[in-house]
């Protein structure tokens, strides 16, 4: 299993490669906001782990491994995105709550939010009674 560090490299790389097409060390270091240096040696253990290959002149590529657990990191982050908007929380602050959440919930867990967020997204009188909720908890604050 890999550690939430790796778990954060592999998302950005799985990212990269399906935005730009390619996942350069420059690129992930300025995503992660991490000196290049630390991308190396990151991309080093990775590589070691069978995550990814790096090939002189093609660059990064992930493996069957690192595209299908990539895959579910970035579906595991956009659910989280989509749960947090869904229940009221203010837009400019969800993408570091997610950072801060995704790794330490079990896959029952985004499989059980899963399950919530579609029960709101099947019938959108279920999401009006939750904002009605909310604002009466606003007013009450
Ligand atoms: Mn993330």
């Amino acid at each position: 299993m890999p550690t939430p560090s790796m778990e954060d490299y592999i998302e950005q790389i799985y990212l990269l490669i399906e935005n730009k097409g390619y996942a350069r060390v420059s690129d992930i270091a300025e995503n992660l906001k991490v000196h290049p240096s630390s991308v190396t040696k990151m991309v080093q253990k990775l590589g070691k782990d069978e995550y990814l290959i790096y090939e002189k002149y093609r660059g990064l590529m992930l493996t069957s491994k690192g595209k299908k657990i990539g895959k579910r990191l970035v579906y595991r982050h956009e659910l989280l995105e989509n749960f947090l908007k869904l229940i009221g929380v203010e837009k400019d602050k969800i993408y570091e709550e997610v950072e801060g959440i995704e790794h330490h919930l079990s896959w029952d867990s985004i499989d059980r939010i899963g399950d919530l967020v579609q029960y709101f997204e099947e019938d959108s009188s279920r999401r009006e009674a939750l904002i009605h909720i909310h604002n009466k908890s606003e007013e009450d604050a």
